[in-house]
C-alpha cells in the first residue's frame, strides 16, 4: 500500500520525497498549507504533535513517522535500499545520520527561527554570526570526513540517505536565513561536497521528480536560487 507524505514545498520533506523517489516507492502526497500555520492546526497535529514537517504514513506502522532521519532510516531498511549492505557499515551509517539531524540540521532550525531562541535584535544577530560558525565547521568535518575514505559520497563508496539529507541542508543552508544565508562560496570551497552535490543534482529522481513535484526548478545544491513562495 502507498506511504503518504505531508509535505510544504522545500521543507524537511523534500529529503523524504528524494528518497521515496529514488526508491521508485509509491505514495502521494498532502500539502500542509504553511502560509496558513496549517501544521498547527488540529487536524494535522493529530499526526505530529511537535506541528512540524515530515510526516510519512506508512500504513503498515501503527502510528505515523515524524522526524526526518527516522523516516529515511524507516525507508532505507523497508526497501533495503540507500543505505550500505554491509552490516558492519551500520555504525556509520547510523553515527553520520544521527549528526546530520541533531546537529547540522538542529542548528540550521536554530538559524531560521532564532526568534525561538533569542529575544533582543542584537542577541539574535549574534546567534546568527554563531551558527554561521558552526554551520562552516560541520561542512568542513563532512568534507574532512569523505577525503578520509575518499567519497563520493558521504559514506564511501554508496550514495545513502545520508547524502540527500546533507544535500537538503546545504541548500537551505545557503538560502535561509535570507540575507545571513552561508554564502555560495563557502560551499563551492569544497571539492568533495561540491562534487557530491553536482552528481546528486544531475540524478532524474532528485532534480525532475522530487524537487519538480514541489515546484522548484534551478540550481538545487550550489548556489541555489529561491522557490516561488517560500516558507521556512
Ligand atoms: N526535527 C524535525 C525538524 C523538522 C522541521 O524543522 N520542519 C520545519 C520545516 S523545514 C517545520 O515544519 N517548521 C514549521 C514550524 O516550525 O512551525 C525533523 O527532522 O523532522
Amino acid at each position: 500500500m502507498a506511504y503518504t507524505l505531508f509535505y510544504s514545498p522545500d521543507s524537511a520533506n523534500i529529503v523524504v520525497r528524494m528518497a521515496l523517489e529514488e526508491m521508485g516507492a509509491a505514495y502521494q502526497a498532502l500539502e500542509v498549507d504553511r502560509r496558513e500555520n496549517a501544521q498547527r492546526s488540529e487536524a494535522f497535529l493529530k499526526f505530529n504533535p511537535q506541528g512540524l514537517l515530515p510526516v510519512l504514513v506508512d500504513p503498515a506502522q501503527d502510528e505515523p513517522v515524524f522526524e526526518t532521519a527516522a523516516i529515511l532510516l524507516h525507508l532505507a531498511d523497508q526497501h533495503s535500499a540507500l543505505k550500505p549492505l554491509d552490516p558492519r557499515a551500520r555504525g556509520r551509517l547510523l553515527k553520520w545520520l544521527f549528526f546530520l539531524s541533531n546537529t547540522l540540521h538542529a542548528d540550521l532550525r536554530m538559524a531560521f527561527y532564532t526568534e525561538r531562541y533569542a529575544d533582543s535584535a542584537e542577541s539574535i544577530a549574534a546567534l546568527r554570526v554563531h551558527l554561521r560558525g558552526r554551520m562552516t565547521a560541520h561542512l568542513a568535518l563532512l568534507e574532512a570526513e569523505m577525503a578520509r575514505h575518499e567519497g563520493p559520497w558521504l559514506l564511501g563508496a554508496e550514495v545513502s540517505v545520508c547524502d540527500l539529507y546533507l544535500a537538503a541542508c546545504v541548500r537551505w543552508a545557503q538560502l535561509y536565513p535570507r540575507g545571513d544565508a552561508v554564502p555560495a562560496t563557502a560551499v563551492q570551497a569544497l571539492p568533495r561536497l561540491t562534487a557530491l552535490l553536482q552528481t546528486l543534482d544531475a540524478r532524474p529522481a532528485v532534480q525532475k521528480k522530487a524537487f519538480a513535484a514541489e515546484g522548484i526548478s534551478g540550481a538545487l545544491f550550489l548556489a541555489p536560487v529561491y522557490p516561488g513562495n517560500p516558507v521556512v
